[in-house]
């Protein structure tokens, strides 16, 4: 019987149906996250170590990439990849791979549910049945607001953003959208000022890149353009929105709604939020289907054995 092949996996895919299973059963991991002292661990077994299997939120710094001297290859889990030092990896030509479009459908879907959610007092509603509410003398909810045929803008239209697009059609709604480049291959509005964006918009859906490109994107200015009636919703990066600059707008009335599966720092969720009623608060589930996560892990594990096989990933993050 021929030895398993070494590899390092920083974390443990509690969010994978069968990730962990399925890289044991295969490979001899080192389990990093095991080890108090990362640096000791990496010394002691990362000689001759040629990949690294982490996620979008395990990441893989310089420091972890500098103490495996034969690292060839860091495949991903996920398709955001701003926690991997992707610079520090060229640099030393090794090759990064994410597991890009397996997920774009469930995050779009978590959108809308999100903007459902916000629009129509979803979530309000059922904690209005739940604690006792209903069916009290002036029991009832605050009205909410219509989303058919309302303005959809969207920051970021890159393969989520188009999916998050395509389903505004189906509510009648016009949607525009704002991002690095114009596109000559959507049947949407482009918006080269943010600002101008949010002022049309009824409701902004952020759908961009993390990382320092897109740093406090969603600021004061835009928050406020976008108004007491609009409607904030984020599947992308917590940091992409000014946090503070967030809470303060909900809490004077200068921004109707937030809906947010991600936060600027996860899983800190700031109290104002919690305490407010126009406020939808997930936690970072944007592909957490079981679906999903199955074919994410599939595709972070072909990545693998491709680089194994052919000395190619199949996805690479294109940067
Ligand atoms: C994951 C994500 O749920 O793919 C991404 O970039 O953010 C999500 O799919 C997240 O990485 C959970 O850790």
């Amino acid at each position: 019987m021929t030895a398993k092949h070494r590899i390092i996996q920083v974390g443990s895919y509690a969010g994978s149906p069968t990730a962990n299973d399925r890289l044991a059963r295969d490979y001899d991991v080192v389990e990093l996250w095991k080890y108090p002292d990362r640096k000791a661990a990496l010394a002691e077994h990362g000689k001759g170590v040629d990949v690294l299997v982490t996620s979008a939120s395990m990441g893989c710094t310089a420091e972890i990439i500098d103490a495996l001297p034969d690292l060839k290859a860091i495949c991903s889990w996920g398709v955001g990849y701003e926690t991997i030092d992707v610079k520090a990896a060229q640099r030393r030509g090794i090759q990064v791979s994410n597991t890009p479009d397996v997920l774009t459908d469930c995050v779009a879907d978590l959108a809308w549910g999100l903007i459902l959610a916000a629009a129509r007092r979803i979530a309000y509603g059922d904690r209005f049945v739940r604690t006792g509410g209903w069916g009290q003398v002036h029991g009832s909810i605050p009205l909410g607001s219509r989303v058919s045929g309302k303005k959809l803008g969207i920051v970021g239209l890159g393969r989520i953003g188009q999916a998050i697009a395509k389903r505004g059609s189906g509510f009648d709604m016009e949607v525009r959208y704002h991002g690095r480049r114009r596109r000559d291959d959507v049947p949407y509005t482009y918006e080269a000022s943010l600002r101008d964006l949010a002022a049309w918009a009824d409701f902004l859906v952020v759908a961009t890149v993390g990382g320092p490109s897109t740093f406090h994107l969603i600021s004061k200015e835009v928050i406020e353009a976008l108004g007491p009636k609009g409607t904030i919703v984020n599947i992308a990066r917590g940091p992409v929105i000014d946090e503070n600059a967030l809470v303060e707008a909900l809490q004077t009335g200068k921004l109707g709604n937030a809906a947010l599966d991600v936060f600027e720092h996860e899983p800190k969720v700031p109290d104002a939020l919690k305490a407010n009623d126009n406020v939808v608060l997930l936690p970072h589930i944007g592909s957490a289907t079981l679906e999903t996560r199955l074919e994410m892990e599939n595709l972070m594990l072909a990545n693998l054995e491709a680089f194994l096989k052919t000395g190619k990933v199949l996805t690479p993050v294109v940067e």
